[in-house]
């Protein structure tokens, strides 16, 4: 076994390799892991930051956002606002590597030049660039649950406009039904620096039905914690559907395609019977290797022993999305 011959920290592989990660080569990545000797920089990650380690961590927080405004709708929930100290460094971006610390290589992310091409079966096809995508739609504020299929969650103060701004602003013909979202790709950039990606299905895509996408809750977030987004949750731009596992909300998006038919998509591609294309968030429909009954709040220490609570049947948002799926 390949975790008996390892030091003690390395012997938490969940805490490491997330359950998401599983399908890539884990012996081989282990050994390089180790070969590069970067065991030390993860294995941190478990503790609380030290003082260079925070000053380090907010260096990678972005600009302030002006004219914000709360959406009052979603401003309270049933537990509270996750630290960002806690939510920017325990991130799933698998372009810059398998762990929940990716946030140091993450800033590797080109974002300068942005451009989010608009297409497909729209009347309008548009392409976005940077400021654009903080200019054309107005801004608002929404604080809401978000749960990674991995049985982890927290809450999130998003900044960003609904997708249904975006669906009106590019006008779907009637022959519309799905929407495929793109993310960022570029090997030489993104590719861990231990790792090598190429067996999969780049680059990382998600798709909807463009009625889900239409919804009251269906998200562009340009923004977290009153700043323009991290790198390492996305930036400049990601989607955020509350509902949904945490895998539907690709990152740093660089091409919206509407198209007739279903898409194919990153995880469901590499297991279709384990990441759903729906993928909505349902306590009674277990992963096929571990139940969602419950989920981790994720706060201090990066041990998965954080308080546990009941999952939510589309992660509280029934009201919003329910008749979707009857
Ligand atoms: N491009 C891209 N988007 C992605 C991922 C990824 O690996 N690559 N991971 C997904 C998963 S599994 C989760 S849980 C969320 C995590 O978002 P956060 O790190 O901002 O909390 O991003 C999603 N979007
Ligand atoms: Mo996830």
């Amino acid at each position: 076994m390949v975790f008996s011959k390892l030091p003690p920290d390395w012997q938490l592989p969940e805490t490491l390799v997330t359950p998401e990660a599983a399908f890539f080569n884990r012996r081989r990545f282990m050994k390089t892991l180790i070969g590069a000797g970067v065991g030390a920089s993860l294995a941190g990650c478990r503790r609380p930051l030290t003082s260079k380690g925070l000053a380090e961590l907010k260096s990678t927080y972005g600009q302030p956002i002006k004219s914000v405004v709360e959406n009052p709708a979603f401003a309270n929930l049933d537990r509270p606002v996750t630290e960002q100290r806690f939510a920017s460094r325990f991130n799933n971006y698998y372009e810059f590597g398998m762990t929940k610390n990716i946030w140091p290589n993450a800033q590797k992310l080109p974002t300068e030049d942005w451009k989010v091409e608009v297409t497909g079966l729209v009347k309008n096809p548009k392409t976005y660039d940077r400021d654009d995508l903080l200019s054309a739609f107005p801004l608002e504020e929404r604080v809401y649950r978000f749960r990674c299929v991995e049985a982890w969650a927290m809450v999130v103060p998003w900044i960003g406009f609904p997708m249904r701004r975006l669906i009106e602003a590019v006008e779907p013909t009637a022959a519309a039904k799905f929407v495929r979202f793109q993310s960022f790709y570029d090997p030489k950039i993104t590719e861990g620096p231990t790792v090598s990606f190429s067996n999969l299905p780049w680059p990382y895509q998600e798709g909807l039905r463009l009625e889900e996408m239409a919804n009251e809750l269906a998200f562009f977030a340009v923004g977290i914690y009153g700043r323009t987004l991290p790198k390492q949750h996305g930036a400049p731009i990601r989607m955020v559907l509350p509902w949904k596992y945490g895998f539907k909300g690709a990152k740093s998006i660089v091409k919206i395609e509407f198209l007739a038919e279903q898409p194919a998509t990153f995880w469901n591609t590499i297991s279709p019977n384990e990441y759903k294309f729906e993928a909505n968030v349902e306590p009674d429909v277990p992963h096929p290797r571990w139940s969602q009954k419950t989920e981790r709040i994720v706060g201090e220490g990066n041990n998965w022993d954080w308080e546990r609570r009941p999952t939510l049947l589309y992660n509280g948002y029934g009201d919003y999305v329910a008749s979707l799926y009857s």
